[in-house]
């Protein structure tokens, strides 16, 4: 299977964005997506095997084993770094896997490609643990294709003991104090959306002048990075090789978990909140494995390990007493600071013009 570049899956993604209607009505119990079924098909006896595509680092240990031991099912986990190196994979044509989990702002792609298989709540008996503020999300209105797993937000990790004073600002990427010792996420909604709040703009802005001013800002601040790189910087925060690192407030937590010099702040700017969720593939080979494996995420001592693991905010309600960290939801206060990142339609070309220039300059 050849892949598509970067450009070319975003082309075919507008197109087939502006083509295909969004999946059906929310109401409906017998709408069809995809190659997917109905969602009140009987998905029949559970199979052997569950191939699960998930963000790094975002499982507890023992996620994974005690479901396949509860269960009987031979679970593999593959993992990605970015929304986009997932979709793309997908809209390639990947086939095999079962469960993926993206970022709120990819539903209009899921819907638009009728990549989701609507549940079928009759497997989902857990559903009523689910927070207030992930029920019927605008994103994906009555949960029809998704199960919401956790919340977070980015920021900025810097290690305390190696930096004059804490960051507050989105423009400590451009203090050449730190050159060669800061690190931007590998995620151009991340680095050019935080460029937009630095200057007070949206960070869904597609407005061409405003692109350009972040464009211009990330230029200026590529020469004090060493790399651009998401997950995997992790370590080497701890080890100090990196002192400031534009980072999810989750991943930080398991950095500080192993050196307490770790801090994270959200600028003073503002920042970019997100949700995840679990989702079915309309071509999932093992649809009632993965109903019963999103199940499973939902019962509130499972949801807690993995929120105690990661850092992240359960979307679990009920699991949030269980956690130690008790990751607090955010408040009104917080969500002024605070915004989604949401599809960016059309202007999808322009930001990946911009990101290619900024990583090629
Ligand atoms: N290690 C898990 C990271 C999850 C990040 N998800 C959302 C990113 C949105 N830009």
């Amino acid at each position: 299977m050849t892949r598509p570049t970067r450009r070319e899956f975003l082309r075919r993604l507008t197109a087939s964005a502006l083509a295909a209607p969004v999946v059906g009505s929310l109401g409906s119990c017998t709408a069809k997506a995809g190659q997917g079924g109905t969602t009140d098909d009987d998905l029949g006896p559970i199979e052997k095997d569950l191939s699960l595509y998930l963000w790094s680092d975002y499982l507890a240990d023992t996620t994974v084993p005690e479901f396949e031991r509860e269960f009987g099912v031979r679970v593999t986990v593959d993992t990605y770094e970015s929304n986009e190196e997932m979709a793309a994979k997908l809209i390639a044509g990947a086939s095999g896997y079962d469960v993926v989990l993206p970022s709120s702002y990819l539903f209009p792609l899921f819907h638009a490609n009728r990549l989701a298989l609507p549940l079928n709540r009759k497997y989902l008996g857990n559903w009523s643990n689910v927070a207030p503020l992930f029920v019927n999300p605008s994103w994906d209105p009555g949960n029809r294709i998704s199960v919401p797993w956790a919340w977070g937000t980015t920021g900025i990790a810097y290690r305390r003991d190696l930096v004059d004073a804490p960051p507050t600002s989105w423009a400590v990427f451009h203090d050449a104090r730190y050159r060669g010792k800061m690190t931007m996420l590998d995620d151009y909604r991340d680095v050019i959306g935080s460029f937009l709040k630095f200057r007070g703009r949206s960070l869904n802005s597609v407005d061409p002048s405003e692109l350009e001013q972040a464009k211009a800002d990330a230029l200026a601040a590529k020469p004090n990075l060493k790399a651009y790189l998401s997950g995997p910087v992790k370590s080497q925060l701890i080890a100090g090789d990196v002192v400031i690192a534009q980072l999810w407030n989750g991943d930080a937590s398991q950095a500080i978990a192993e050196q307490p010099e770790i801090g994270f702040v959200v600028p003073e700017e503002g920042s970019m909140i997100f949700a995840d969720a679990l989702v079915v593939l309309a071509n999932a080979p093992h649809k009632r494995a993965a109903h019963e494996f999103l199940n499973y995420i939902l019962r509130p001592e499972v949801a807690a390990a993995i929120s105690d693991k990661t850092g992240y905010g359960s979307a679990n309600q009920a699991a949030v007493p269980l956690t130690r960290a008790k990751v607090p939801y955010p408040t009104e206060a917080d969500l002024a600071r605070l915004e989604y990142q949401t599809d960016l339609g059309g202007g999808a070309e322009l930001w990946d013009r911009i990101w290619t220039e900024i990583k090629s300059g």
